[in-house]
């Protein structure tokens, strides 16, 4: 409702809209909107009342909460509902946990703060409050579990598209699910699969991209950046690259499944990649081996040429492949 009433202030422009109005046009009572303008001033929006004319808005706020996510992607099709919180153990575990109940629409889950994010194989996802995007798109996917590696491509490709848009700053993707910024990690994606053989239930893309980030743990400076970091602490806008992130996701998802066209994701990761035409060691499980990075073909797949020259197509999901030299 607040998103609504923000919808109607704004398509003012300045001028008074009366509470009555409002409240036709929203069927709600006026004692409720005078509660939903109260908690927007909550908020941070200025917004003046004077008897007998109504309601005016005085200053906007274009940082992320809960207001601006639904406003921003109001005209959005693939986002049926958007749902914000100050804090969350995990957007993904949230994402699974809507997944499972019996109906449940697409929707896209951010917050500000993850006190249990997770990387993959478990792994810890450091997500400080105010300081990044973290979030996680709930899919219902109509195509065959095997291919659902695939959205984790489009999302790399999206997101390092939104990203220079955005700050222009020059991206990398370290193949599958990394976003790379001189040599050091700004973005990780985790998704994760609830399917029977042939059918997915649903799919939860997991997004986390350190923004505004200024100093992170001992255990991971070396290797991870920030977006703001890497522009002399410049602050950047949350909901921008959100917004922009799900406009060009939306497009390689309708392209693939509308026309079964996943060329343009691969040509992006291709063109991005700072793995390709590199050494890299290829983890699975307790194994490690040396190959060379050829190609990421029309599947997605890494090609790699192992040291007895046989070439090998690597999946998604099996294993970490990591430069020679350290992370990238
Ligand atoms: C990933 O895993 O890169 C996937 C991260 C996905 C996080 C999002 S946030 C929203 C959603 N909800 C969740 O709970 N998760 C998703 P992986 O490739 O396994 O990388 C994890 C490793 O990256 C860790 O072991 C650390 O070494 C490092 N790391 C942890 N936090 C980091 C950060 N904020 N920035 C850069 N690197 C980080």
């Amino acid at each position: 409702m607040k998103a609504e009433i923000m919808s109607l202030l704004r398509a003012k422009q300045g001028e008074y809209v009366s509470g009555e109005e409002i409240s036709k046009q929203l069927n709600v009572s006026r004692t409720s909107v005078w509660k939903y303008i109260n908690m927007l001033r909550s908020e941070g929006y200025e917004i003046s009342s004077v008897t007998n004319k109504g309601y005016r808005l005085v200053s906007d706020v274009k940082e992320l909460n809960e207001v601006e996510l639904k406003y921003a992607l109001k005209e959005c099709s693939l986002v049926q509902e958007c749902f914000f919180f100050d804090t969350i153990d995990s957007t993904n575990q949230k994402a699974k946990s809507i997944g499972n109940g019996l109906e449940f629409q697409q929707c896209l889950i951010v917050s500000n703060e993850q006190t249990k994010g997770r990387g993959r194989l478990g792994r810890q996802w450091d997500s400080e409050k105010g300081a990044g995007i973290w979030m996680s798109l709930l899919l219902k996917p109509d195509f065959a579990p095997d291919l659902a590696s695939r959205i984790t491509l489009m999302a790399a490709a999206a997101m390092s598209e939104a990203i220079e848009i955005e700050t222009g700053i020059e991206t990398a993707i370290k193949w599958p699910n990394d976003i790379v910024v001189n040599g050091k990690k700004v973005c990780g994606i985790l998704t994760e699969l609830n399917a029977e053989l042939n059918h997915i239930n649903y799919l939860v893309l997991g997004i986390g991209v350190n923004v505004n980030t200024r100093q992170f743990d001992a255990e991971i400076q070396e290797k991870a950046t920030s977006l703001s970091l890497e522009l002399n602490n410049q602050w950047i806008n949350r909901l921008n690259i959100i917004k922009l992130f799900v406009e060009k996701f939306e497009i390689y998802y309708n392209q693939f499944v509308n026309e079964n066209d996943f060329r343009p994701v691969i040509e992006y990761n291709r063109r991005k990649s700072i793995t390709l035409n590199k050494d890299v060691e290829i983890i699975s499980g307790n194994t490690r081996k040396k190959a060379f990075a050829l190609d990421i073909d029309m599947d997605g797949n890494l090609i790699v040429k192992n040291s007895d020259g046989s070439n090998e197509a690597i999946y998604y999901g099996e294993v970490s492949v990591r430069g020679i030299n350290g992370y990238v």
